[in-house]
């Protein structure tokens, strides 16, 4: 049976992952994976994190199994750290939230679920997008379009190419938004163009799916989630998939959600019946370590306070780091994008030659398309960063 098989090529951000590991050279920099970095380079596990571990081996009483839908208190609060306490949606019953492995998950059970919705349905994707997106929504059988996003030349939202593209879907056919933080762009779009994408979205009746993996480290908790805020209150129908890898620093615990919008509340409860079937099928029920954590500090006010505390430090250092690179690669070109854009990735708009000149010369790795991982500056970096790619650039 396995004879035929041939040998696919890696994930080319994880394999990147592994010839930084494996370069001997001690100044070396990696921006290439997208987890978050202190000054020091580390990825440490958040303060409120390790308490909420302490007290949760201090009081869990079983390792039971937990249904597929997941924690059922993790649930509710992510949908309000989602939507924010009081938000229309939730008062009206419209929404369902299931704990899912990763964002990934969410994302692929989203996918299968859109399926049983309707088995030809189309999503149109922004170009570029995460790379991933292509075999979770794809790979569930959905056809997939894109959607112009990123003008090349200015590396803003081409925002009038957009609306133009989208205006030609058919009603049914599904728009996935990222909700902050674009990758690999860093290219957000504002409150008029939240507001004007749902004016066409309800025009035309599509139904739009919005991936946040980002939510508190673009400008904070509240602004990061307001395309997902502004949707639920004026669609009858919205899918978010969000994920708990970054902002609570859980990424190999596998934690994120799937939140169902739905007209009604009894509509709702069919959608989620479906939902939870599809995930029956697939895995049965999610891991639940990283969900406890999660709940125990959303729940807790003091780990509450603490968690966004350290959250709005990490969203902080984002943006000074933003700055500052943009300010070192000043006069050398206009280089200003870098501190309009939010969230942890940004494209240089440098060539692939350009890229291996970086990682061969310099030991400084980024993603082939130039993305850079903001977070994996430091100040004591940045100036040798910020000269190699002037060298480079300069060629
Ligand atoms: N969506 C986007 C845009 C991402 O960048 C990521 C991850 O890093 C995810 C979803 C999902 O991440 P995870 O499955 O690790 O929660
Ligand atoms: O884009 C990134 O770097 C992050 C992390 O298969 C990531 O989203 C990369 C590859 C992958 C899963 C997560």
């Amino acid at each position: 049976m396995f004879e035929h098989l041939k040998t696919l090529p890696q994930d080319p951000i994880l394999g990147l992952m592994k010839t930084f590991r494996e370069d001997p050279r001690s100044n070396k920099v990696d921006l290439g994976v997208g987890v978050y970095r202190d000054e020091a380079g580390a990825t440490p596990i958040m303060a409120a994190v390790q308490q909420a571990q302490q007290r949760l081996l201090e009081t869990e009483t079983t390792k039971a199994y937990i249904g597929p839908a997941g924690a059922e208190g993790f649930n509710h609060l992510i949908g309000q750290l989602l939507l924010g306490a009081g938000h229309p949606a939730l008062n009206d019953g419209r929404v369902n939230v299931v704990q899912t492995p990763g964002g990934c998950g969410a994302l692929r059970m989203a996918a299968e679920f859109l399926k049983l919705c309707k088995p030809d349905t189309t999503v149109w994707v922004s170009t570029p997008t995460w790379a991933n997106h292509i075999p979770l929504l794809g790979g569930a059988g959905l056809s997939i379009r894109e959607y112009p996003y990123l003008d090349k030349a200015t590396l803003s939202v081409d925002f009038d190419a957009m609306m133009a593209c989208l205006e030609q879907a058919d009603a049914g056919d599904v728009v996935l938004l990222h909700g902050c933080c674009h990758n690999p762009s860093g290219a957000d779009l504002d409150a008029d163009q939240w507001t004007a994408i749902t004016d066409l979205v309800e025009r035309k009746g599509l139904l739009p799916f919005i991936d946040i993996a980002y939510q508190g480290l673009g400008e904070g908790l509240e602004q990061d989630a307001l395309g997902v805020r502004l949707m639920a209150e004026r669609l009858p129908e919205v899918i978010v998939a969000s994920s708990c890898s970054k902002n609570f620093g859980l990424y190999r615990e596998r934690t994120g959600a799937l939140m169902l919008i739905s007209a009604n509340a009894a509509q709702g409860q069919a959608a989620t019946s479906q939902l939870l079937s599809a995930i029956r099928s697939h895995y049965s029920m999610p891991p639940s370590h990283g969900a406890a954590v999660v709940e125990m500090i959303l729940d807790t006010p003091e780990l509450m306070q603490q968690w966004q505390n350290e959250l709005n430090g990490m969203c902080t250092r984002i943006l000074e780091l933003r700055s500052a690179l943009s300010r070192a690669l000043g006069p050398a070109g206009d280089f200003s994008f870098i501190e309009r854009q939010r969230g942890m990735f940004s494209f240089l708009g440098i060539s692939p030659q350009q890229v291996q000149s970086l990682r061969d010369e310099f030991g400084i790795y980024m993603l082939d398309s130039s993305r850079i991982n903001i977070a994996g500056l430091s100040t004591a970096t940045l100036p040798r960063v910020a000269e190699a790619l002037k060298e480079v650039a300069g060629r």
